[in-house]
């Protein structure tokens, strides 16, 4: 068994900033125009009036300020709300891969990796764009990867799955090192039009060089562990698929979107991840205290503080569980990555550290590193 390590990391942020009063003007010319075209349905008592969005809401509900977009004008139409991509030749390189492999090259160039020193490609994401061939297999295609690629879809928990196969890859010796890609356009399948979640969302793509540890630069991040969990729930539901077509079901109903009972998440996911990582490092026999930084999945301040204070029995500085969703939104899989892209630079030699995603399924992922 080799020893495996996260030897770099990589991010592609989207051109377009969406800030919370950009995102709440467009919702509310959407909700007045609504409310207009519907006037007399709803002095009928035939239709309620949709209610109008809030900045401060927004704010003090998830931490959020921003977002990051692949199409900012598609999504701020008002009579659009969706992104506008342009459909690609089979012979042009697809969105997801495009952007994976921005991020991809990013890993790469930290972890200090030619295409000739990668023998796997995960594709680690919320969705894929297509059903086949695998989005990974275009990745490895595009940065001239050989070996083999597939795809992996755990919603927001993707990452830390992925992570999970690469470091058993490499442990086991099937690969050399392993790069796996989380390319998240969570704009594509938000519900813009939905007040209770239209403001959760962005989009970002992140990459991670997984490797040996006797080919790895110093300084690299061992892989302790990893861990995953999951237990099914409807709370987190999207029912788009290849299915949709035969069921003769509306392509654009509501449920063919994100769709989520926000609170019910809330309250079921946060005891679950702290008990998830307070088991994890007590097999590991890491003391909780010993842990100098968390790199929490990043849908909702609120959480990420619940969480941490449940593993310290007190409030997280930033420095301790740092927080890139102001800036990010909620970018799925991507969010924890992005945090510890971010954040690790700082940390010595022999500090350990936890990254952990959670999200639909419900699913838990983490991987507990140490600085070598
Ligand atoms: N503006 C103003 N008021 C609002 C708005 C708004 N935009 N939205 C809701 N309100 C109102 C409600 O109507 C309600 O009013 P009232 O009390 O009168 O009924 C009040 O505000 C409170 O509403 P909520 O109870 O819904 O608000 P919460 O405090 O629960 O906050 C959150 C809502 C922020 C959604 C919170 O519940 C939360 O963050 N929950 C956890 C979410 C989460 O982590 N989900 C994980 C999903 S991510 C994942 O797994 C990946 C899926 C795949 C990616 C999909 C990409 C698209």
């Amino acid at each position: 068994m080799h020893r495996a390590v996260i030897s770099g990391t990589g991010l592609h942020v989207p051109p377009h900033v969406v800030s919370n009063a950009e995102l709440v003007a467009s919702f509310n010319a959407y909700v007045q125009g609504w409310n207009e075209a519907h006037a007399a349905d709803i002095a009928a008592g035939a239709a309620a009036p949709l209610a109008e969005s809030s900045e401060s809401f927004i704010d003090k509900a998830s931490g959020i300020r921003q977002r990051y977009v692949f199409d900012k004008a598609g999504v701020l139409d008002p009579e659009r709300m969706r992104p506008r991509f342009a459909e690609r030749r089979n012979d042009e390189l697809s969105l997801m891969a495009e952007i994976g492999a921005i991020a991809a090259r990013d890993a790469m160039q930290q972890a200090g990796k030619a295409a000739a020193d990668v023998d796997a490609v995960i594709c680690a994401a919320s969705n894929m764009q297509r059903a086949y061939p695998a989005m990974a297999i275009e990745i490895q295609n595009a940065l001239g990867i050989a070996g083999f690629g597939f795809d992996i879809n755990v919603a927001c928990s993707s990452a830390t799955f992925g992570i999970e196969q690469a470091a058993n890859a490499v442990k086991a010796g099937t690969a050399r090192a392993v790069l796996v890609v989380n390319p998240e356009i969570t704009s594509a399948h938000l519900a813009w039009r939905d007040r209770d979640c239209h403001f959760i969302f962005g989009d970002v793509a992140t990459a991670v060089i997984v490797e040996r540890a006797d080919t790895a630069a110093a300084g690299s991040w061992e892989i302790l562990g990893t861990r995953l969990a999951t237990q099914f729930s409807n709370n987190i539901r999207n029912n788009f698929g290849f299915l949709n077509r035969c069921e003769d079901a509306d392509p654009d109903a509501r449920d063919k979107l994100f769709v989520q009972e926000g609170r019910r998440v809330f309250k079921e996911v946060c005891p679950l991840a702290a008990q998830h990582i307070a088991g994890h490092l007590a097999s590991l026999g890491v003391e909780t205290a010993a842990v100098r930084r968390f790199w929490l999945h990043q849908a909702n301040l609120a959480m990420n503080q619940l969480v941490a204070r449940r593993l310290l029995g007190r409030d997280p500085t930033h420095d301790e569980a740092p927080v890139i969703l102001d800036e990010f939104a909620n970018t799925a899989s991507a969010g924890s990555i992005i945090a510890f892209h971010r954040h690790r630079a700082d940390l010595a030699a022999g500090d350990t550290g936890l990254i952990c995603s959670f999200g639909a399924g419900y699913s838990i992922g983490s991987v507990v590193v140490r600085r070598t």
